[in-house]
């Protein structure tokens, strides 16, 4: 209790030596002013919100900003034409987007240099928005998009890989968001920690595997299932049996993100296609798929 009082009486007392020291002329009453002003600035500021950054993508390339400062982000994948997602990696050992690019010429992993960190997963084709929030440390980054087009081509090889800096900062960051639902990725499942229900939830998506992993988030059409919108990602030949809601792209292992849902009843699949670290299949072809009834 004292040292509450203590402090901005201290505080005023110091402002009026400073006054007095810096011009003997200054009236009292500026002094005065002076004190209290500082009283209402020593309890705690608001606390920090999400940075919240937003990248569109069209075919073929990324919209979004040079620079961004580190700490909690919400990145917002607008989608203006195409099913994309914008994956982030961190890029390592003073390596650039070009070293990415073409080290991933190449088929298997991706090099140690570079760490998957996230990123939306592909929303809705035709305007839609896809939402990640997750804790980015500051360096250099690619963000790139891995869908492959109807004939295989993968979208980076057309363009979808940009650069992005992360800058440090000296402000303290967000705290991370409450989730309601915990997903635990695995080689090669999904583990709800409470069943999904219709209505908003804020899900946690969590890498426990070996592996990087992704989530990805679908809601099936009338009649379709979750291994029907396996098969047609494969030749996307005709209309998708599934409506694309975004995700949490390639999380590296220990990796966590967060997305916000909104969902209403009915059948959805959740998917992971990142090629397998041991034979380069699709970790869907694993297993590594559930169609969830919400209720
Ligand atoms: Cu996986």
């Amino acid at each position: 209790m004292n040292s509450h009082v203590a402090l901005p009486l201290a505080a005023a007392a110091l402002m009026t030596v400073i006054a007095c020291s810096r011009d003997n002329t200054t009236p009292a009453v500026k002094s005065g002013t002076a004190s209290a002003e500082v009283q209402p600035a020593s309890p705690a500021a608001t606390p920090p919100t999400a940075n919240v950054v937003t990248i569109t993508a069209t075919n073929y390339k990324f919209d979004a900003p040079a620079s961004i400062p580190a700490g909690l982000t919400t990145i917002h994948l607008v989608d203006d034409a195409g099913l994309h997602q914008a994956t982030l990696i961190r890029l390592t050992d003073g390596k650039t987007v070009a070293d990415l690019g073409t080290a991933l010429q190449k088929p298997g992993p991706l090099p140690s240099w570079a760490v998957p960190s996230g990123g939306p997963n592909p929303p809705h084709p035709n305007g839609g928005v896809a939402e990640v929030t997750e804790m980015l440390v500051p360096g250099n980054y690619a963000i790139i998009c891995f869908v492959p087009d109807p004939d295989g081509t993968p979208h980076f090889a057309k363009g979808m890989i940009s650069p992005l800096t992360v800058t440090p900062v000296s402000t303290a960051s967000a705290a991370e968001p409450v989730a309601d639902v915990v997903v635990t990725l695995s080689d090669y499942s999904f583990k709800f920690s409470t069943p999904l229900t219709a209505g908003k939830h804020v899900i946690r998506v969590d890498n426990a595997g070996p592996q990087l992993h992704e989530l990805f988030l679908a809601r099936l059409a009338p009649g379709k299932t979750a291994g029907e919108l396996a098969a047609w990602v494969d030749k996307q030949a005709g209309p998708p049996p599934a409506e694309p809601m975004g995700g949490v792209s390639m999380l590296a292992p220990g990796g966590h993100a967060y997305i916000p849902v909104d969902l209403t009843p009915g059948q959805y699949g959740i998917f992971c296609f990142e090629p397998d670290a041991k034979d380069g299949k699709p970790h869907v072809a694993h297993g590594m798929m559930q169609q969830i009834t919400v209720q």
